[in-house]
């Protein structure tokens, strides 16, 4: 395909479910270059009234857990069931895993090369903030491109989640066997934002030991929500080699689809994507303005170090640095 130019020409693309033109247009939006993001910005304008169809899930879970593997079977099934599934990788710290992306690239091959799957590894510079609003500008892209699932693959432990979390509407998590101990290691924070409970690699010796750590999930969930009228996490055991917990696993997404919007949540999820997007964007800016600027970086700098000499006290530091950020931001008139 030839080299796309026009934000019309992008769009054309997009809209006849151009595999190269998604390709294009998320590098476009992964830019940094000033022309670009111009560009980037009219594009998504443009595209706005052809996106939200999807069913938008984030899988999450520890390296190893077989996130990428799960999501080559999985989505690999949905293609030939006659879906359109993309898939978007979210990575904070490339650098500290940027094995596991190399990894990711060959686990999800079969997928990749299906006709109806698109597969994009993860923006790897900028700030979590930077990343995290690429992905959802590809989320857009993906679904005005005519993607009926999308799947986001988180890859960093901690603050990934929480962001990922905020941007799809049901979340994975896959977690290991291993019962008592491995339950004690997942942070109780992240078992709260699941939606969904794999017990993965369910299979061979280890099926009868994942049936096992279901139940004490199961257990776990019905303690933490005795109390309340949300939905309740589901565990299910899942295997790659297993079909039959693959479907188990879409009917499983189908029917916590169906109790948030029978619940009327499902919009108001979707509201709260964006409401969440919006602060990022606010976050975003505000860090700009502030790290963005090489002399409040410096007086940064200095004023730390005066202060931890003692030569001035936390409260003159910060003072002197907002008195600078103030005229640095100052409108000229
Ligand atoms: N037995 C078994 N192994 C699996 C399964 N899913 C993944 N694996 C293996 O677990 C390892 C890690 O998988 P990967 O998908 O890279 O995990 P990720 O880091 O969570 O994306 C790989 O060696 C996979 O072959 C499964 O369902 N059963
Ligand atoms: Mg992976």
């Amino acid at each position: 395909m030839t080299k796309l130019k026009t934000v019309s020409q992008y769009k054309e693309g997009l809209l006849g479910k151009n595999r190269a033109a998604l390709a294009q247009a998320i590098t476009l939006i992964e830019s940094q270059a000033a022309k670009h993001k111009h560009l980037a910005q009219q594009l998504m304008k443009e595209i706005y009234s052809h996106t939200g169809k999807s069913i938008r899930i984030g899988f999450t879970g520890v390296p190893g857990a077989g996130k990428s593997t799960l999501i080559n079977a999985f989505g690999t099934y949905l293609c030939d069931q006659g879906y359109r599934v993309a898939v978007l990788a979210i990575d904070p710290s490339s650098t500290v895993s940027g094995g596991s992306i190399l990894g990711d690239k060959t686990r999800m091959e079969q997928l990749a090369k299906h006709p109806r799957a698109f597969v994009r590894p993860s923006p790897s510079q900028g700030t979590l903030g930077g990343v995290h609003r690429k992905t959802r500008e590809a989320v857009l892209l993906c679904e005005a491109a005519g993607y009926d699932v999308i799947f986001i693959e988180t890859m960093g432990v901690g603050q990934g989640e929480g962001i990922v979390k905020q941007m799809v509407d049901v979340f994975v998590l896959l977690v290991l066997t291993g019962a008592g101990d491995e339950l004690q290691g997942i942070k109780k924070g992240i078992l709260e934002l699941a939606d969904l409970i794999c017990v993965n690699k369910a299979d061979g010796d280890n099926r009868k030991k994942a049936v096992l750590t279901k139940k004490e999930y199961e257990s776990v969930i019905s303690f933490l929500y005795a109390h309340s009228s949300s939905w309740q996490p589901r565990v299910l055991t899942t295997s790659v080699y297993e079909t039959g917990d693959l479907i188990s696993l879409w009917n499983h997404i189908l029917d916590y689809k169906s109790w948030l919007i029978q619940n009327e949540r499902f919009e108001q999820k979707r509201g709260l994507q964006l409401s969440s997007w919006l602060q990022s964007r606010i976050a975003d800016y505000l860090y700009e303005s502030f790290y963005g600027k090489q002399e409040l970086r410096d007086t940064l700098k200095d004023v730390e170090q005066r202060m931890q000499k003692g030569d001035i006290t936390m409260e003159e530091a910060f003072e002197t640095i907002i008195h600078q950020y103030k005229q640095v931001n100052q409108p000229i008139k």
